[in-house]
């Protein structure tokens, strides 16, 4: 095990968007996860393969070390609390924005209801502003959430806009901005110090030269 490296990835956006980093460092898929039904896939190095699951369990495989590198959205690593891991790149893809929205012109409540599926950094964010809400638990379609009467507002990611017009409503707060980050597990930064670094250095590598091209 010790001379393979494990890197997890989500299928879509971060899939799409990681694999010409990856193929800067010399990593090609074998297999296109978004038409075949593998979970782990093989690369043309022997030693690397890629393990494709949901978004928000990157942090976990990662954590745990059932993946010795992942990529994955700060957003998600701010709901994950991202202590168990290390976090040593930016890669600048994935880009959008974690917005407060809601419909332009209606009134606020005292104690509003904010629907998001970002309940941690929702309730950082208002209590920082000493702000009162309730905050209700999503696992999707937050924007549907103000159409119906669940709630005020949304916390939400923001890319196009096109998702918030399309249903009537507006950015209103900027909280912060996002991009996807590398992760690597603290025992693998350790075990398979050269391969992981060697690995790291040639992703920042990619991120210098897409940076430079732009
Ligand atoms: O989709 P799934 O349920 O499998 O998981 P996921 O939504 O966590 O994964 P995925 O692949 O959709 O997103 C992975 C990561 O991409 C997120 O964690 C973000 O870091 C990043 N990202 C970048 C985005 C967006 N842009 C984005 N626009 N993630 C989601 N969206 C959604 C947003 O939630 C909203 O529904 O797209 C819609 C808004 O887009 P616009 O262009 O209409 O504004
Ligand atoms: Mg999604």
């Amino acid at each position: 095990m010790s001379d393979t490296l494990t890197i997890a990835l989500s299928k879509g956006r971060i899939f799409k968007d990681t694999l010409p980093l990856l193929a800067h460092a010399g990593i090609e898929p074998l297999d296109d996860p978004e038409k075949s039904r593998k979970l782990i896939l093989d690369t043309n190095r022997p030693e690397v393969k890629l393990v494709i699951i949901r978004a928000a369990d990157v942090p976990t495989f990662v954590e745990y070390g059932a993946a010795d590198l992942g990529v994955t959205g700060k957003d998600v690593l701010l709901e994950h609390g991202g202590n168990g891991l290390y976090e040593p790149l930016d890669l600048e893809i994935a880009r959008c924005r974690l917005m407060v929205a809601g419909h332009p012109d209606r009134p606020l409540p005292r104690r509003p209801r904010i629907a998001t599926k970002y309940t941690t950094i929702t309730r950082d964010y208002y209590a920082r502003q000493g702000r009162q809400v309730e905050i209700i638990k999503l696992y999707g379609s937050m924007e549907l959430a103000p159409l119906v009467g669940l709630a005020d507002r949304i916390v939400d990611l923001v890319e196009t806009g096109n998702t918030l017009k399309a249903n009537g409503l507006v950015p209103l707060e900027h909280i912060m901005d996002i991009s996807s980050r590398l992760v690597v597990n603290k025992g693998s930064m350790k075990m398979k110090h050269a391969p992981v670094r060697a690995f790291i250095e040639q992703m920042a590598e990619a991120v210098g030269g897409r940076r430079s091209a732009a």
